[in-house]
């Protein structure tokens, strides 16, 4: 998928960290966070503002990417291949000299889109390609004090309807506590999410899980790994699904040539952008590969992202966006993510990413802000 959209002139690309306290901890086995911290880039052209949000954390304790880092190749290496000539599409040829970073250049090339959308005056999804449709829900449940907590959320999340609940385990909080929700949930679409905190030493712990009936088990070995998550794929009967391990096309050919995975969590931002996940997504599902749209606990801007995202060929489970609500008690964007009596979620109406920046909500929560063009 080629974006043939010329950049056009740019009046200003402004860099903003903004800081969302979140409303309950979210933990992983790798880390907790108890604040939601963002950077995001504000382009403005004619009139139009539009923003591109960094998936990156600011600690590498889920990718390499920080905020800190992906500021200076943004700055240092990006934005001086910027010009305004050349299509996104080229752009992103051009981005290509630069190793990895793919949140950095997810950045910029999210913002360029909603510019050109906003242009063109059509929603980000048509701007891509694809018809407007209902989008599916799901949530993503950080590690709980208690399985009594587990469960607890787990009611909650299947009482709004949510399309299927994933559950984050790690070593020694992982077998019982599926059993806890399995118990009182027997056939609730359910699934894991490991951050790579296994290896292949933890074979029998792991297969204990096909027991459960789970969708599926993600990331369960190492974020550097394909290989051996292609041993384990043929040891389990639950699909493995891969999120940190996968980084482009390119990983997720050599994934599915390995059958190291049934499944592929595709973050925009962790591979490199909407062009590259419309790649992976048409050639996962030519393949036979179940594909979703993951999340990193986005604000109001990336989560709008993900669900234009979402209505692209490919795209058959459902994913880990859930109501704004549940992270942030005040978000910078309007409307917030909310789902229907059914657990769908609607596309955000109106041009390009289809939310807007509250000015006010934007400055209460701004921590660093500089001009770089
Ligand atoms: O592994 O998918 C993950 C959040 C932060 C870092 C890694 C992950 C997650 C989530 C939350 O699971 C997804 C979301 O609710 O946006
Ligand atoms: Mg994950």
């Amino acid at each position: 998928m080629d974006i043939q959209e010329k950049i056009g002139p740019l009046e200003s690309i402004e860099a903003v960290i903004v800081r969302l306290p979140f409303v309950s901890p979210f933990g992983i086995s790798t880390y907790t966070w108890t604040v939601k911290d963002a950077l995001l880039l504000r382009f403005e052209s004619g009139g139009i503002t539009a923003w591109g949000e960094c998936v990156a954390d600011p600690d590498p304790f889920y990718f390499y990417e920080t905020i800190g880092t992906d500021l200076v190749i943004i700055k240092e290496f990006l934005l001086p291949l910027l010009d305004p000539g050349i299509t996104i599409a080229e752009l992103m040829k051009r981005f290509a000299h630069v190793r990895g970073h793919g949140m950095a250049k997810a950045t910029i090339e999210n913002g360029l889109l909603d510019l050109a959308a906003k242009r063109k005056g059509v929603p980000l999804h048509v701007l891509l390609g694809f018809p407007p449709k209902k989008i599916p829900s799901g949530i993503s449940i950080g590690l709980q004090e208690s399985k009594e907590a587990l469960v607890a959320a787990v009611e909650e999340a299947v009482a709004k309807r949510y399309h299927r609940v994933k559950m984050k385990v790690k070593r020694g909080q992982d077998v019982e506590w599926v059993a806890a929700v399995r118990e009182r949930f027997p056939d609730y679409p359910l699934m894991v999410d490991a951050n790579g905190d296994y290896t292949l030493d933890d074979l029998p712990r792991l297969k204990q899980l096909d027991a459960f009936g789970l969708m599926m088990i993600e990331q369960p070995l190492s974020y550097t790994d394909i290989y051996l998550h292609s041993f384990l794929q043929r040891e389990m009967k639950t699909a493995v699904c891969l999120d940190e391990s996968i980084h482009s096309l390119a990983d997720a050919a050599s994934a599915i040539a390995l059958g190291s995975c049934r499944i592929i969590n595709i973050k925009q931002g962790r591979v490199g952008g909407l062009a590259e996940s419309l790649r992976i997504a048409k050639y996962g599902s030519d393949h036979g590969i179940g594909i979703w749209s993951g999340g990193m606990d986005e604000t109001g801007i990336g989560r709008a992202v993900n669900i234009h995202l979402q209505t692209a060929e490919g795209f058959s489970l459902p994913g880990d966006t859930s109501e704004t609500s549940r992270y942030f008690h005040e978000d910078i964007a309007d409307p917030p993510v909310v789902l229907d009596p059914d657990g769908f979620i609607a596309i955000p109406a109106g041009p390009g990413i289809g939310v807007r920046v509250d000015p006010d909500k934007l400055k209460r929560h701004t921590i660093h802000a500089e001009r770089l063009r």
